[in-house]
């Protein structure tokens, strides 16, 4: 099983992290919607070609994780998607599960699906060249929620996942996101955070998954969206690195965080904290969807053509995670290169 620790530490060790691309089609129309772009299947390639072919995939980016429709699409050399991304020495990943749906039983909470088939479909995957996987878990918090239910359904399907990820070859990315929205405090969600992912590891034990192969991606811990109390960088990364500390086994070679919904500069400046102040062995870098191709995207839209300019904006966002992963990222680094 060591081959999986070698890809689990390829994709985010050495000041790397991984390109969240698996906006599954309705996501991703949402994104595009937002910049008066046309979300056709074409556009959707010429944006994420663009960014798998910019210079910052050689050193910032260990792992992309795709969407089905990519995995099997080719950029406009005809080269397929995989290929780019593993010409730049980044891993080719592929989002597995098949949504977050209504869990029944708890009908505001959700249950993420994709179990039935997913031995075939792994095999599939593998053929087209990935070599890790991800699972996305969502958690609601208010006074009754992550239920029991939640949290225990939504750990056994993930364990689930992991086992046959890991039996087709592949390394998986577990993630159990507690959402940011709501007015809980940062405690708030310290609490269940720690309990989301101590159940997490409870199930995925049970399920024999080897810890060395995997990759955690949680949310960082934040006040709610709409809480009053905010808190200072400094607060949020010494909740994170404490809960991860203490929920976390030590065997799980990294954790690449989730940006859910902060901005490009919070995403940046508190997984630069957190890295200031890390005394793990784990390996804590990011997995944004949205705090690495925001800015990227609202500058493609103004002409899709423009492929060094948008490349430009990601390799600066990409630079900028990358010192953040290593704690060298400042204020002022931030303002000198953009
Ligand atoms: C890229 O977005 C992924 C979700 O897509 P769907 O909701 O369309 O399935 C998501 O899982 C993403 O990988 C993570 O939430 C990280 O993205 P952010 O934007 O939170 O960093």
């Amino acid at each position: 099983m060591s081959e999986l620790n070698d890809i689990a530490l390829k994709v985010i060790g050495n000041g790397k992290g991984i390109l969240a691309a698996d906006e599954s089609t309705g996501t991703m129309t949402k994104r595009l919607d937002s910049v008066n772009v046309e979300s056709s299947s074409k556009n959707r390639l010429i944006f994420r070609e663009t960014l798998f072919s910019s210079e910052s995939m050689k050193n910032c980016i260990g792992g992309v994780i795709l969407y089905d429709e990519t995995i099997k699409q080719s950029g406009s050399s005809g080269k397929k998607i995989p290929l780019l991304i593993s010409d730049s020495n980044a891993v080719p990943g592929i989002k597995v599960d098949t949504g977050a749906k209504v869990l029944a039983g708890s009908s505001d909470e959700k249950i993420t699906e994709g179990l039935d088939g997913l031995r075939e479909r792994l095999k599939e995957y593998y053929k087209l060249g990935a070599r890790f996987t991800k699972w996305r878990a969502v958690y609601v918090i208010s006074k009754e929620y992550p239920s029991k239910l939640s949290i225990i359904s939504n750990a056994h399907a993930l364990a689930r996942y992991a086992a046959l990820a890991q039996e087709s070859g592949m390394v998986p990315i577990v993630e159990p996101e507690v959402l940011m929205d709501g007015s809980h405090t940062a405690e708030d969600c310290y609490q269940k955070t720690s309990e989301v992912i101590k159940r997490c590891f409870e199930e995925l034990i049970l399920n024999k998954v080897d810890l060395k192969g995997i990759i955690l991606k949680p949310n960082m811990i934040l006040p709610g969206s709409k809480c009053e109390q905010k808190i200072s960088s400094e607060d949020i990364a010494k909740f994170t690195v404490k809960c991860l500390k203490d929920s976390v086994p030590s065997e799980v070679p990294g954790i690449a965080f989730l940006s859910g919904g902060q901005t490009e500069i919070e995403a940046t400046e508190n997984l630069n904290s957190i890295n200031k102040i890390n005394n793990t062995n784990f390996v804590m870098t990011y997995s944004y969807g949205r705090a690495l191709q925001q800015s990227a995207l609202k500058f493609w839209s103004k002409n899709i053509e423009d492929t060094k300019g948008t490349q430009a904006t990601f390799n600066h966002r990409a630079n900028m995670c990358s010192l953040a992963s290593q704690g060298k990222w400042s204020k002022d680094i931030e303002k000198q290169n953009s």
